[in-house]
């Protein structure tokens, strides 16, 4: 069994992903405990452990992975949330860059609304909303046919998804008009093991944006 150690913000949906799949897999591990608007992740330590400075970042056996998704489908190997089928690990694939290229918008829009960075009125918060909207109507119809994203199954591919679709109204887009991904949340949420400790992003963030990666 590797060591891990996971470089964790509190706040991140991305590493909420990570800490619902540790949870549900019983993976025992390190937490580094990062503040991204305390400068945390631009130390010359951090970048050579990742040159990008995000988080989450896994550390095993002393390399390191960033990137959520490819932290989740490490863990995942060999265990019932991946499956093994080459057709049912090309639809978790499908919905892992589906989430990084149509959900994250809800990350972008949560991140800096509830840090302050943009008003609720600005052109790219309205536009950004509109791309997030597009996103969830496609999970819409889709989960209005099956239970879980991926082959019927509960996979990485729901833990990805779930991690900021949950937060949409703190983006402001509420989710009554998404009937079915309301009812896929209640079953993620339902699945043996699931964890939800997102925190809330600090007010003033944006007044500290010279500490994180983030300046717009
Ligand atoms: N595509 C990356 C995005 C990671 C990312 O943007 N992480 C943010 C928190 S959600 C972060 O750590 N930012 C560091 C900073 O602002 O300094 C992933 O999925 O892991």
């Amino acid at each position: 069994m590797a060591f891990l150690r996971l470089y964790d913000y509190p706040a991140s949906g991305n590493c909420l992903k990570v800490r619902i799949l540790l949870a549900q897999l019983g993976l025992p591990h390190e937490r580094v405990t990062l503040d991204i608007f305390g400068g945390d992740t631009l130390t010359a330590s951090y970048g050579e452990k990742n040159p990008a400075r995000t988080t989450p970042l896994l550390e095993v056996d002393g390399d390191h992975l960033p990137e959520s998704n490819a932290i989740l489908w490490y863990l995942a190997e060999g265990t019932a949330m991946l499956p093994d089928g080459p057709f049912e690990r090309g639809e978790v694939v499908r919905w892992l860059l589906f989430e990084q290229a149509w959900i994250s918008g809800i990350a972008r829009l949560r991140f800096r609304l509830q840090a302050g960075f943009l008003p609720p009125d600005d052109p790219s918060v309205v536009r950004w909303r509109e791309s997030a909207r597009r996103g969830l109507a496609v999970l819409e119809e889709h989960l209005a046919r099956h239970a879980f994203l991926a082959g019927d199954a509960y996979s990485i591919a729901d833990v990805a998804n779930y991690a900021y679709v949950h937060v949409a109204p703190e983006a402001g887009i509420p989710l009554s008009d998404f009937p079915a991904v309301t009812r896929w949340l209640r079953r993620v949420e339902e699945t043996p093991g699931f964890v939800n400790d997102l925190a809330h992003l600090p007010p003033d963030g944006a007044q500290r944006r010279g500490l994180s990666i983030y300046t717009v």
